[in-house]
């Protein structure tokens, strides 16, 4: 019994994030062309000016590191794009909100990233897409609150997601140190 139901959840993830990576929603890209609205050069601005050596690479992205970008959502309720070969982070559930996004295998300490109103980008991850090349696994790590965040030995394993799939709740994925992932995530091994 077990074993049908998971293939049947495993079958149905899978076509859902196809669909997922694959649409590309005319509203989502048509607003992003030159008529961003204030609300999104706004909070554009404040990303920039909250992350040193950021810079605007689309009218809502910002590249804020090497292999690193922030896009603010151009309509408040928007699913963003999570491009191909790319691992996406977002704020809430059902990949809403603003999304920090990855290219570059690395490992990568979100508390170092701020989203526009100032808060940093560790303890806020609700949903993530895995986009990248099949065969690749992400890792999300929690710091344990001691000692260098940037330590691997300071970090305990949450939760991992392989390349095609997505987590779209994480207030429902339990986490490997306890308790439940969402708003957890801390550092993210890339690939
Ligand atoms: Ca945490």
């Amino acid at each position: 019994m077990i074993g049908i139901r998971k293939t049947a959840v495993t079958t149905a993830v899978m076509a859902v994030a196809a669909l997922a990576f694959t649409a590309s929603p005319a509203s989502a890209v048509d607003a992003t062309d030159s008529h961003a609205n204030a609300r999104v050069e706004q909070e554009v601005q404040a990303v920039l000016r909250l992350n040193p050596g950021s810079h605007r690479v689309a009218p809502n992205v910002v590249e804020v590191d090497e292999g690193v970008t922030i896009s603010v959502p151009t309509q408040i309720n928007d699913i963003q794009n999570c491009k191909t070969s790319y691992l996406c982070l977002s704020e809430h559930a059902n990949f809403g909100g603003h999304q920090i996004s990855f290219w570059k295998c690395r490992d990568v300490n979100l508390g170092y990233y701020k989203l526009p109103d100032g808060r940093t980008w560790n303890d806020q991850v609700s949903s993530i897409r895995n986009a990248q090349s099949r065969g690749v696994q992400s890792r999300f790590y929690n710091y344990d609150g001691s000692g260098d965040p940037d330590s691997p030995s300071n970090w305990r394993f949450v939760i991992a997601l392989n390349a095609g799939h997505y987590l779209r709740d994480l207030s429902r994925d339990t986490s490997a140190d306890g308790g439940y992932a969402n708003d957890k995530i801390d550092i993210v091994h890339v690939c």
